[in-house]
Order: C-alpha cells, then structure tokens, then sequence
C-alpha cells in the first residue's frame, strides 16, 4: 500500500473516502480535487455503490482545512494558470456533487473550512459533531467564499451568510447544526462510517436534527445589519449596534477591503441566481482574476506563511475600491483570458 492522500474504497454497497493529508488538516490539493472526482465518477454509474461516505483519516482535529493557497499565491504570483486549473477541477467537483444523483454523506467531525466546505456542503447529509469547527475565512487571506458560498450562503435564514462569509465568523458543534449547515448532530463520530457501512442511511434515523443557536442572542442584529446594501453601510449599521456588534465591525476592519465588496456583491448576485452552475462561472472569473493580485498574494503571505497576522492591503480601503475596480472581477472572461488560464 502506498500513502495516498485520499483513500477510496467500496464498504459494502458504499463508496468511502478519507481525506489523508494530515500535515495540512487535509486542506485539498490539486491531486486530491482529481481523486475524489475520479472516485464519484465511478460510483455514481455503477448499480453496486447506493451512497457516498466522506471523512477524514484519525488523529488530527480537521475535516478539511481549505484548499492549497500556498500554491494558489505561488501560481498567482507568476501567470496564475495552475491556479485557475484548480479552481476549474475545484468548483468541477463542487458541481459533480451538488449534482450526484445518490446520496453523499460527509462527517465533519473537526475543522471544515474552505475547501472543506465545499466538499461538503452542496451534498445531500452534512454531520456535524462537538468537534465541527466551520468556517468561511477567505476575506482573511485576500480570497473570497468561494466553492459555491455564492449559492449556500445567500440561502441559509436571514443573513446568516453573509455575516458568515465576510467576518469569517466560526461556528462550532450545535451552532453548525442550528443554522442548516448540517443536516444532523452526533455526539461521538466514532464508527459512524462503519455502520453507515453495514446499516446504510438508517444508522442516522436516531441522530439529532435541529438546535437553537447559541449566538441566538445576536440574530436579530446580523439580519439587520448585514442587509445593509453595501460593505460601508453594513460598518456604519454595527458601529451603533451593541458590543458585540462593535466587535463584528472591529473584525472586518481587520479584513481585506477588496474581498469584502467582492463577496458582498457576490453574495447579493448569488441569491437571485436560479443555476448553480452560473454561480460557479461567477466564481471562477472571480478567483482566477483574484489569485494574480498582490492584495492575495499578501493575504497569504502574513496569514499563513510569515504567520505576522500583518497584512498591507492592496487597495488599503474600502473607498479606494472603484465600481469598475469591482465590476473588472465579474465580467465575463475575455478571449485572451479564456485562452491563457482556461486553455
Ligand atoms: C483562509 C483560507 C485558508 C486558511 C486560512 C484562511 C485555506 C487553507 C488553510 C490551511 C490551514 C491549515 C493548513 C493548511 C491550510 O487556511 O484555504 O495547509 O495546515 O487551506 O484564513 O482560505
């Protein structure tokens, strides 16, 4: 056997993948975009494979970390053509299993970012555990929610996702649970696979189904602020909320100004769409646009490679930011453009 970093197999009638990348909180590869889709494809036109369980090899605290954004900042850097591929396999798989037409199942019991959530997310059962910790932390890093937050955040209530996807807010356990992100909560995720194995979809029949929030306290708040129609508004709404609210604002302050109005806009467009896959077209003009800036490679550089927690925005404020500085990410790629990082 050789150490893969997804491993596949059939468990009885079920398709079984462990994401195995444990150095990275198995943050996703180009190599493992490649494997999980190669797997789905088979088990989806074969009669002996009824549903899909995802997880994540033991012993370390993450479900799926993100992506590989030391790469994306790396490619981004030079002509950014590795790094719109793998977002065009990304958001392929995003697609394949918002589409799968069986089942899929994914135990989130540990961090689930990124990446992770759009491995997740778009399928059918999504179970959360006392050791989920979800996440939408791009705005951190100069990037964007993308893998179909476009799609899933406008949809969850009130405006939940927005508050989610540009404060890169984290919810834990219960919380993941009472806001629709997962479908069901167990206590304890050990042999739940197994048995999904042996039992198929009943062995989750006894899990537990809703919660309240434990931030209930503040929904009312987040509605109203972050209806606001744009970025500044929503800073002005929280700056005469309460103290939590002041702090939500003293959060994106701290946060990239171009990855806010780009995900307050691609938040807004997403809600009225009626086609996933239009949501991920948007997404991917988006991202491969948005990895060849520096304001990225920056986000990168002071979050997850110098770790100073320090970065130089590029632009520095919200103002500075233009509608046709804005309106450049969403255009439909140009001839040239499909040419160089699609082809
Ligand atoms: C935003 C992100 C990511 C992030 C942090 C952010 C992301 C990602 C990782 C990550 C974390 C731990 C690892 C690793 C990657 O962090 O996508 O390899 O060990 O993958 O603020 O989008």
């Amino acid at each position: 056997m050789t150490e893969t970093s997804i491993i596949a197999r059939k468990q009885g009638r079920v398709g079984r993948l462990t994401l195995n990348r444990p150095n990275a909180l198995h943050a996703l590869n180009a190599d493992m975009v490649g494997r999980i889709t190669d797997a789905l494809i088979v088990w989806r036109d074969t009669t002996d494979v009824d549903f899909i369980v995802i997880d994540h090899a033991e012993g370390t605290r993450g479900f799926c970390a993100g992506g590989d954004v030391r790469m994306l900042a790396q490619s981004g850097a030079k002509d950014g053509r590795e790094a719109a591929a793998f977002f065009a396999a990304e958001y392929r798989l995003n697609t394949l299993i918002k589409e799968y037409p069986k089942p899929y199942v994914a135990l989130l019991d540990g961090v689930t970012m990124g990446g992770g959530v759009g491995i997740s997310m778009h399928g059918t059962h999504r179970i959360a555990t006392p050791k989920t910790l979800f996440a939408m932390p791009e705005s951190g890093i100069g990037l964007f929610p993308d893998v179909g937050g476009g799609w899933f955040l406008p949809r969850l209530p009130g405006k939940l996702g927005m508050w989610l996807g540009l404060t890169g807010a984290r919810l834990k356990g219960k919380d993941v649970l009472a806001v629709g992100i997962a479908t069901h909560f167990i206590e304890e995720a050990a042999g739940l696979a197994d048995k999904l194995c042996e039992q198929g979809l009943r062995a989750l029949d006894d899990l537990q189904t809703s919660a309240r929030p434990g931030f209930s306290d503040h929904l009312a708040q987040i509605n109203r602020c972050f209806e606001e129609a744009s970025v500044e508004d929503i800073l002005t709404c929280l700056d005469r909320g309460s103290d939590w609210a002041a702090e939500q604002a003293r959060t994106l302050r701290t946060k990239s100004p171009l990855s806010l109005k780009i995900a307050h806009r691609q938040l807004q467009t997403g809600e009225r769409m009626t086609d996933f896959r239009e949501t991920m077209r948007m997404e991917y003009r988006i991202g491969s646009r948005l990895v060849r800036t520096r304001n990225f490679q920056e986000g990168v550089r002071a979050v997850l490679i110098d770790r100073d927690n320090a970065p130089l925005w590029e632009p520095e404020n919200l103002d500075d930011i233009t509608p046709a500085i804005l309106e450049g990410f969403f255009e439909p790629l140009s001839d040239a453009e499909l040419t160089f990082i699609g082809g």
